[in-house]
Formats: structure tokens, sequence, C-alpha cells
């Protein structure tokens, strides 16, 4: 045990707080990790193509994973530098397979050497049906398109993704989540908003009709507000899918990015947790609109962080990340993403929630705020640090130089 740990432990102790206790705690949080950061949301498919619908990685860093081979290897470095033990976020189209069934053809075993390779290192999986970067989606329409032929394909493909996920779940005993998120929208503003509403609320019904075992699969779906090509109305807004969420029992997805840029995502999470029941996040950083730039230790994070805490709503919360930046190393892109969702946690678990609840019930809003300014000087990176060395993974110029070795080594083997 360090010095700085133990003086911390004792300063923590002197507002009533149990640092050791929000170490086991943190220990016990999974973060689901997004596996598109490390090829720019390009996929395994066998053919070219863009992402599309409206989301868009750019820049050129070298060291692109290329293949699902090369996926899991920056993927094992990634986990190699962050503590505890997670999960990876698979979309459809990262299949992993000698064939090319098309997206309505998709089965589990083409997935199985991402669900070996999960075993083997002892990590979780999530799902997520590919509703673009495909012809069947070039107008930005899927789920709501006009021409039934397209919904059903779009249908087929969200029920064999369901399908996909509860099995995965079954084969790793830990229920995974599988998130729709469709592009439709219309660049131009439309006249008849409620037909297209009306579709994909029909779509949806029919995607999820198949009852699954909760222990195996988590139905989620995440609502947006505008994308690149969509900027007039998205039909999945969310209006849209938190009556949905909340009518057909599934879980409801915020996207940090997805809401104008002054809204407090923070602040809706104890609002829809009274009428839905689990909540997936997709924790991103919206720059002037959803550029999904890596996510930094920074207010917003750390009051989502403090909300999920003191809201008790870590018990029905499934936290992911969504970002894509290809500008950087996307290793060290998941790396400080990844701990920094962990930094904000530990902070709101070494806070004096009892005694701050307190005070703010007895309307002593003075208080509040000497306290919580207070709070601020607590040592906590130095916790942060113990737990970094108890679970053996580098912090500081010894991280950085992790980092950068990897990305080096990498870049010339890729090039
Ligand atoms: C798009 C959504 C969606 C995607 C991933 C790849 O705006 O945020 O979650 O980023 O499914
Ligand atoms: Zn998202």
């Amino acid at each position: 045990m360090s010095k700085s740990y133990d003086l911390a432990r004792e300063q923590f102790a002197g507002w009533g707080v149990d640092a050791e206790a929000a170490m086991n705690a943190l220990s016990k949080i999974a973060i689901s990790v997004h596996c598109w950061q490390g090829d720019d949301v390009g996929g395994f498919e066998r053919k070219s193509g863009t992402s599309g619908g409206g989301i868009q990685a750019t820049g050129n860093h070298p060291g692109r994973a290329r293949t699902p081979g090369e996926l899991r290897a920056d993927l094992d470095f990634a986990f190699s530098q962050i503590p505890g033990r997670h999960r990876v976020n698979l979309h459809a189209f990262y299949l992993d397979t000698h064939e090319t069934p098309g997206r309505d053809e998709i089965e589990y075993r083409h997935f199985t050497p991402w669900v070996d390779w999960a075993k083997d290192k002892g990590l979780g999986l999530d799902f997520n049906p590919t509703f673009f970067a495909h012809e069947k989606a070039d107008d930005n329409l899927t789920l709501s398109h006009p021409d039934k032929g397209i919904r059903d394909f779009w249908i087929e493909h969200g029920r064999r993704s369901r399908e996909i996920a509860a099995r995965i779940g079954q084969e790793l005993g830990s229920a995974a989540v599988n998130n729709v998120w469709i592009p439709d929208g219309y660049k131009d503003i439309p006249v008849d908003r409620m037909a297209a509403r009306q579709r994909l609320w029909d779509s949806l019904d029919a995607m999820f009709a198949a009852r699954h075992d909760r222990a195996r699969l988590i139905d989620a779906v995440e609502s947006k507000l505008f994308g690149i090509g969509v900027e007039a109305c998205t039909v999945g807004s969310h209006e849209f899918y938190l009556g949905f969420a909340a009518r057909k029992d599934v879980a409801l997805c915020l996207d940090m990015g997805h809401f104008h840029p002054t809204e407090n995502i923070a602040d809706k999470l104890s609002a829809v947790s009274l009428c839905v029941q689990d909540l997936l996040l997709h924790v991103s950083r919206p720059m002037r609109w959803d550029s999904d730039h890596v996510i930094l230790l920074n207010d917003d994070i750390l009051a989502m962080a403090q909300e999920l805490v003191f809201a008790g709503l870590l018990p029905r919360t499934r936290i992911g990340l969504d970002y894509f930046d290809a500008t950087i190393s996307r290793t060290a892109a998941w790396v400080i993403g990844v701990r920094n969702m962990q930094k904000a946690l530990l902070h709101a678990l070494l806070l004096p929630q009892a005694q701050l609840k307190d005070i703010e019930h007895r309307l002593d809003h003075t208080a509040r705020l000497s306290w919580t300014e207070e709070l601020k000087d607590l040592p906590f990176a130095a916790v942060w640090s113990e737990f970094c060395e108890r679970n053996e993974v580098p912090t500081g110029r010894t991280l950085i130089s992790e980092l950068e070795q990897y990305q080096s080594s990498v870049a010339l083997r890729r090039t």
C-alpha cells in the first residue's frame, strides 16, 4: 500500500467515507467497451462501403484493425491497461466468418470466435444489429421505410440479432444487451411524421415479438436528435423511444451525443428510471454536434457517474461507451475513455452520499454548496492509483509509454 493512499484513506475517513468500500464497489462495475473505436466503425463484412447512417469517423491515423484477429489483439492490449473485468460491445457487421451472409441471414455461428475469445478472457459481450452501411439503408430509412419489403428485411435482421445476443448471453452466463439504433429520418421537413413513426412502432413490435429470457437478453432502444443528412426529423426521437421503452418494457438507451448541446443528460436518469426498468448509457462527448469524441474526465461525465451512484441506478444500468476518433491511436482512445469512466465512478463512490443528502433534505443550501466545493479538494487520484496498482495496471508516465509503444508497434506492422 502506498504512503499517499494511506494518507488519502485517512482524509476520506475524516469525511465519513470508506475508501476501501469505494474501490470494492468500483471493481464490480463492468464497462461495455465498444468494438467500433478499433476500426473507425468499418466492420468485417466482405465488401467495402462507408459507415453511412449519418455517423462519421474522421481521421486516418495509422494502425486501424483490419481483421477480427487484429481487433481482438488491440482489445487485449487495451484491457491490459484497464483495471477490472469488462465487456465488449459488438455490432452485427463485426461477424467473424468466411461466409458472406446477408444481414437477414446472420446466425450465432458467425460470431463464435468472439464468444470463444470472450470466454477465454473472462469478458462479457453485448450486441447491436447494424442498420447502416448497407444498400438497403441508403435512403436513411430502415424499419420505418414505406416499402414493406425493406422493412421486413430489417425486421429479420433485428430478430436474428436478438437471437444471437440471447445465445451469447447464455453461453457467457451473463445477459447480453442488444441495442437497437436505426438512422431513420429525413433531411428536409417531412409532411407525414405520423406515418413514419407508426411504421417504426409496428416494425419494432414485430421485431420484439419473440420472448427471450431476461437472464440472457436485455433489449434496448436508442433515440437520437439528428444526424448528417437527417437534419429535419429523426423518426426514433427521444419521446418516441421513452414511450416505447416504458410501454413495451425494454431498456432505454441514452447516448450523451443525442440531445441538444445544453441539455443535461445526467438529469434525465432519475426522471426516466421512474417509468423504465433498465437503462443503457452510451457515454460519449459531443462537440457542437454528435461528434463522438473520446470521453474526458469532465463535468458531464462526473455528473453522470454521480447520478448513477446517488440515485441507486447502478444495478439496473449498463454503462456502454460510444465514441470513435480516427485521428489518434485507437487503442489509446479506448484506454483513456474507459479509465475516465471508471475514475468518474470512483469519484462518485468516494463522496459522503448520506451526509450530502441529509444536508439537502434539511434545505441547508449553504452547507450543500460549501460541502460539495470542499470535497473537490480530496485526494481522489491517490485512491485511483492504489486501485490501478492492486489491479496490476500502470498509471502516469508508465501508462503513457505503454500506450505509445503499442501504437508504434501496430503502426509499423499494419502499413
Ligand atoms: C449513432 C449511435 C449508435 C452508433 C453505434 C455504432 O449515432 O450513437 O449507437 O454510434 O451503434
Ligand atoms: Zn450511441
